[in-house]
């Protein structure tokens, strides 16, 4: 859990095909800039996994600003650092990451159900923080001073904690009236017989719930969820106990 100093400048341009075939032949050194609780680091990481493609994780404490401005220039994970250079933005990561496009990103986009889908992800993952934050925060990504920033930070645009506790039934009730319905359509991955980057997309996005002791997953969506984690190799806690 230690932020990473010995940074590049480079920033790495996403769209570059030399460094695409890089990748390709697997001559790079990958380096993630992560938050643990992330919905956006996740999406990352379970790409990773599923690509299976090695590389080192560095948690970033919260409240550390000076890491990814000094790699990107803003403070925003996940960075993703590719042969020194930096980049952020899940999703160009992903399609950077994906070179042979086996997780299908770019067809989905064009999707007629994306923008619906994405809708969808929005609104479970407002709830999904509002829900969870307060119960993240206690987890051993946080000490005490990351933990006071975060919570200071969330608090603004989201109202105090406590009061976000106390309005559990109500986000629970949310989040489980939009699972009932991915619920339907998983066959047995999201609207599909093959896995694609909606699941990733999906189990990202509300992974964090695990760590809210009175939410309970529908069991189907539990071991879609696991049958998620298994085909990405993905483990939540991993950083946790190095
Ligand atoms: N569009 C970005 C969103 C990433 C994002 O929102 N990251 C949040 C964490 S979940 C962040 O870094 N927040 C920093 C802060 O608010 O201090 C992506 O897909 O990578």
């Amino acid at each position: 859990m230690i932020a990473m100093h010995q940074v590049n400048s480079g920033i790495w341009d996403y769209h570059n095909l030399a460094y695409n075939s890089i990748i390709a032949r697997g001559f790079m050194e990958l380096k993630l800039y992560h938050y643990v609780h992330c919905p956006f680091c996740i999406r990352v990481r379970m790409g990773l996994g599923y690509l299976q493609l090695p590389y080192q994780s560095i948690v970033v404490p919260y409240d550390d600003e000076a890491t990814p401005i000094k790699l990107t220039g803003v403070k925003m994970l996940p960075i993703m650092e590719i042969d020194g250079k930096a980049m952020n933005e899940s999703l160009d990561i992903l399609e950077v990451l994906d070179s042979t496009n086996s997780l299908q990103l770019s067809k989905i986009q064009k999707d007629e159900m994306y923008p619906a889908f994405t809708a969808l992800l929005n609104k479970l993952g407002s709830n999904v923080h509002n829900l969870a934050m307060p119960y993240w925060i206690y987890t051993p990504e946080f000490n005490d001073s990351s933990r006071s920033y975060f919570q200071k930070k969330k608090e603004v645009k989201r109202g105090p904690f406590k009061e976000l506790v106390k309005k559990q039934a109500t986000f629970t009730q949310d989040i489980l009236k939009d699972l009932t319905e991915v619920a339907d359509d998983l066959k047995p991955f999201y609207k599909s017989s093959e896995f694609t980057m909606y699941d990733i997309l999906l189990a990202s996005h509300i992974w964090g719930l695990y760590v809210v002791p009175e939410f309970q997953f529908p069991e189907k969506i539990h071991k879609y969820l696991q049958r998620v984690k298994e085909i990405c190799h993905f483990n939540y806690h991993q950083d946790f106990w190095k």
